[in-house]
């Protein structure tokens, strides 16, 4: 432990370094929010200005007024409705800044609120077109600010940006089209004054990429697909696009044509490290889901990808699912920490992948360092390999082949865990310096999967299978699991009836917060597991907590409504948790005064 937070202040130290440098090199100085106050914004306690609390999306705060002792007094202060008659999933991080909560919603909305009273501002509503085709709900995770805009992705796969003070829009890009399957749900980040963001649609063939703009007009500095074959571009000051290389090699590990329409859709985004100067995006699943059409590892389908912000190339990637069969879509996010393993530490990064498996990589090269089990049952593989860093398969379990089953209609059906809703989704894990632990909402959960033929056609569903999800347990499916990323061993866990799908926040009182599909917020001790606090907020929480420091008090929020993937594509679990309602609102909360 000692260790531990004391290369935590090292890294505090590297930090303020970076944010100097990334000032003294001249990048925009913007009014408001600054490059330098988005990379040391895991440091400073009194704002939010990134998603993942901190670019590296540790989801930690040195806060501890509110602490195992303190928390008995924890009470809201106020909770906004988002109205209208528009509810469904919620999975939106606030941001907080100057007073000010700027926080999304469902339908693409976006709301700013007096952080004390919370009193509206103004609200944007975008004005969305029929026949967008999100696949898992109406949802955005939330926003990025720069100088003073906001910006966020819509449901029609378009970028806004909105003046702070008036909600007024500034410039809006749109970034693909919504008719071949395109959506945006991540929140963007910033990056050296650029907005980074990626693209939704991977279940209806789209090509997944990552796509950097000036944050300030909205003009396109360069793109990068992640799937192998796609030409690359930078542009100039003219905008004019100009070649920047093929991604990987054309027809290495995608035979034929399918990586024309191959996936591996960037919809959760990214985090961004700047000790490293990398950002790292996780990519979807290959399409279509029928694997048996696509031989070959299908690069850079369900990967971590690392990319230069400076020049939108590729350094590393690793692969957590070759040659994906099960839809394990490897988006989950890549959040960087300090890896000490034999009194050495080394700059890495970890992942609780969809599949499974928690993966711990050197985030300077992306070479595994280690990788165990976070969820009690994984059936596609037995193990992860060390040494090659590839997957020990389960050939039995990769659902058939249907032009070898009996009507060349349907392959041999085969049970998998997790199902493809994944160990972990869309739902943030969080990292604490302190106890060393990463903390993983993970839901234990099996399907009936089996594949059809298929062909692609634009603007319809491109999955080549079939399926059905189900529960392993009777009492529960999801489990709050702490996890040491050292020895691989899952510490404690806190047991959920339904699925977990919202994210984790950490603190420095010991505390881990996360939200139930059953609508309570509560909060963990981080050492033990013990559940010291809750309270109802009237729908499911999907969305990740945050904490933040007004006036010397410090506060807790988190946005509830029942919603997201599970009610659309789960199955037998779906029905299981159908008794939850749904709704749209943000709460607050602070220690009682006596
Ligand atoms: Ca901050
Ligand atoms: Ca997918």
């Amino acid at each position: 432990m000692e260790g531990r937070s004391k290369s935590n202040k090292h890294w505090a130290a590297a930090v303020s370094l970076i944010a100097a440098s990334v000032m003294s090199m001249g990048s925009i100085q913007a009014k408001g929010v600054s490059d330098a106050d988005i990379v040391k914004d895991a440091m400073t306690a009194n704002d939010v200005v990134s998603f993942g609390m901190g670019t590296q999306g540790q989801r930690y705060s040195a806060l501890d007024k509110i602490n195992t002792e303190s928390i008995k007094d924890l009470v809201p202060v106020w909770s906004m409705s988002f109205g209208g008659e528009k509810q469904r999933g919620q999975e939106s991080q606030p941001l907080i800044h100057d007073g000010v909560m700027f926080v999304t919603a469902s339908y693409s909305r976006l709301f700013a609120l007096d952080v004390k009273t919370g009193k509206k501002l103004w609200k944007y509503e975008h004005r969305l077109p029929d026949g967008i085709m999100p696949c898992c709900d109406v949802v955005n995770r939330g926003a990025a600010l720069y100088g003073d805009l906001v910006i966020f992705g819509t449901l029609d796969a378009q970028l806004v940006a909105l003046n702070r003070e008036t909600g007024k829009v500034v410039w809006k890009e749109k970034v693909d089209d919504y008719h071949a399957g395109y959506s945006m749900t991540a929140a963007p980040i910033i990056v050296k004054g650029m907005v980074i963001s990626g693209v939704s649609g991977g279940e209806f063939g789209v090509v997944g990429r990552v796509e950097a703009r000036d944050a300030l007009t909205g003009k396109l500095k360069w793109i990068r697909p992640v799937v192998e074959g796609h030409m690359g571009y930078t542009y100039g000051a003219d905008g004019k696009a100009k070649e920047a290389g093929v991604s990987g090699t054309t027809n290495a590990t995608w035979p034929g044509d399918l990586w024309k329409t191959g996936g591996a859709a960037t919809w959760a985004g990214a985090t961004y490290d700047p000790e490293t100067n990398l950002i790292f995006a996780g990519t979807g699943n290959p399409a279509p889901w029928n694997s048996h059409l696509r031989p070959g590892d299908n690069l850079f389908s369900s990967s971590t990808v690392a990319i230069d912000p400076d020049t939108g190339k590729i350094v590393w990637h690793y692969q957590t699912t070759p040659h994906d069969g099960w839809d394990y879509d490897g988006v989950n996010e890549f959040v960087s920490f300090d890896y000490v393993k034999d009194g050495k530490t080394i700059k890495a990064g970890g992942k609780a992948d969809r599949n499974g498996f928690f993966f711990v990589l050197d985030r300077t090269n992306g070479k595994l360092l280690n990788a165990f089990p976070f969820v009690n049952k994984i059936t596609w593989a037995k193990s992860i390999d060390l040494k090659t860093g590839r997957p020990v398969y389960d050939d039995a379990n990769r659902p058939g082949d249907p032009s070898k089953g009996s009507d060349g209609k349907k392959g041999e059906v085969v049970t998998s865990a997790p199902s493809f809703l994944g160990g972990k989704n869309q739902q943030q894990i969080a990292y604490n310096p302190k106890t060393g632990y990463f903390y993983v909402p993970a839901n234990e959960w099996a399907m009936d999967i089996w594949n059809e033929p298929v062909s692609y056609k634009k603007g319809a569903a491109y999955l080549g299978a079939g399926f059905t999800i189900k529960a392993l347990n009777e009492d529960y499916i999801g489990a709050l699991r702490a996890v040491d990323p050292v020895t691989g061993k899952i510490v404690w866990e806190n047991k959920n009836y339904a699925p977990l799908w919202g994210g984790v926040l950490t603190t420095a009182g010991n505390l881990a917060f996360y939200g139930t599909p059953e609508g309570y917020l509560k909060a963990l001790d981080a050492t033990t597991g013990k559940e010291v606090w809750q309270f109802q907020t009237g729908s499911g929480v999907v969305a990740p907590p945050v904490t933040w420091e007004q006036d010397g008090e410090q506060y807790i929020a988190v946005v509830s409504g029942w919603g997201g993937a599970v009610p659309l594509w789960g199955g037998d679990v779906a029905r299981r948790v159908n008794f939850l309602e749904q709704g749209g609102s943000v709460w607050v909360f602070k220690l009682h005064k006596s």
